[in-house]
C-alpha cells in the first residue's frame, strides 16, 4: 500500500484529497516538526529536504512536491478528469497556475512561517512583507477563477484542491471571503465533497479555517 507522510493541516493534505477522490487507498505516517521545522534527522533519508509531504511506493520509491505528486496521479487516472491530457493547451493552462500557487502562495506561506529563513537580522519584516505577497497573489488568482463551480469550470482538478488546501491556512477568513469570494466558494465546494469531507475532517476540523484544527 502507498504511505504518505503527513501532518495533519499541511501540504499532505491536498494529496490526501486527491487520492481520496480516486478511491486510491494509502497509509499515513505521521511526521511531527516545530517552528524550526521537521525535528527527526533520520527524515533526511526519505527526504533530505526535510519537508512533507512525501509518498513512498511499495518498491520502496519516494515522490516528493506536491505539484509532482498531483500531476502524477491525474496522469495516471485521465478519467477523473483532474486535470486534462497531457501535451493540450488546457493542461498547460492548468499547469500555468499550479506552478504560479505553488511559487507564490506556498512559497509565499512558508516565508510567513519560517520568516527566519529568508533574512538574516529581524525576520518579523519577511513575514509582514510575505503576508501582503500572498494576498496580492491570491487576488490575481481570483481574477481569473471561472465562473463556476471550480476553478477551470464545472469540473474538480488538482488546481481546486491546491487552493482548497491554501485557504485554510490563511488566518483571516474574513479578509479572503471579503477579497477572494470566488477562491472561497472552491474550497468550501471541495471540502462540501462526500469522499474530501473526512479528510477536510482530519486536516482542519469543522469548516472552512486553520483556526478550527489548531485551537
Ligand atoms: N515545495 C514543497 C513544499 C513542501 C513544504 O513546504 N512542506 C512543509 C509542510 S506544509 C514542511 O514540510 N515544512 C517543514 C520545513 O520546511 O521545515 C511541496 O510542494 O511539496
Amino acid at each position: 500500500m502507498l504511505k504518505l507522510y503527513v501532518n495533519s493541516g499541511s501540504g499532505s493534505a491536498c494529496v490526501e484529497a486527491a487520492l481520496a477522490e480516486l478511491d486510491i487507498p494509502f497509509q499515513r505516517v505521521r511526521v511531527n516538526y516545530t517552528e524550526e521545522g521537521i525535528d527527526d534527522p533520520s527524515f533526511a533519508e526519505i527526504n533530505p529536504r526535510m519537508q512533507i509531504p512525501v509518498l513512498v511506493f511499495d518498491g520502496g520509491e519516494c515522490l516528493t512536491e506536491t505539484f509532482a505528486i498531483l500531476s502524477y496521479f491525474a496522469n495516471k487516472y485521465p478519467a477523473s478528469g483532474l486535470a486534462p491530457k497531457a501535451g493540450t493547451f488546457e493542461r498547460a493552462k492548468l499547469d500555468q497556475w499550479m506552478s504560479f500557487i505553488l511559487a507564490n502562495i506556498y512559497e509565499g506561506e512558508l516565508r510567513k512561517n519560517y520568516p527566519q529563513r529568508f533574512v538574516i537580522g529581524d525576520a518579523s519584516l519577511v513575514a509582514e512583507a510575505a503576508e501582503q505577497f500572498v494576498l496580492s497573489n491570491y487576488q490575481l488568482i481570483e481574477a481569473a477563477c471561472s465562473n463556476e463551480a471550480y476553478f477551470f469550470g464545472d469540473k474538480l482538478t488538482i488546481v481546486d484542491l491546491y487552493l482548497w488546501m491554501f485557504v485554510n491556512w490563511f488566518e483571516d477568513l474574513e479578509e479572503i471571503s471579503t477579497l477572494c469570494p470566488k477562491i472561497v466558494g472552491i474550497a468550501d465546494r471541495v471540502m462540501s465533497r462526500p469522499k474530501i469531507a473526512p479528510i477536510h475532517q482530519f486536516n482542519f476540523g469543522e469548516g472552512l479555517g486553520w483556526n478550527d484544527i489548531n485551537q
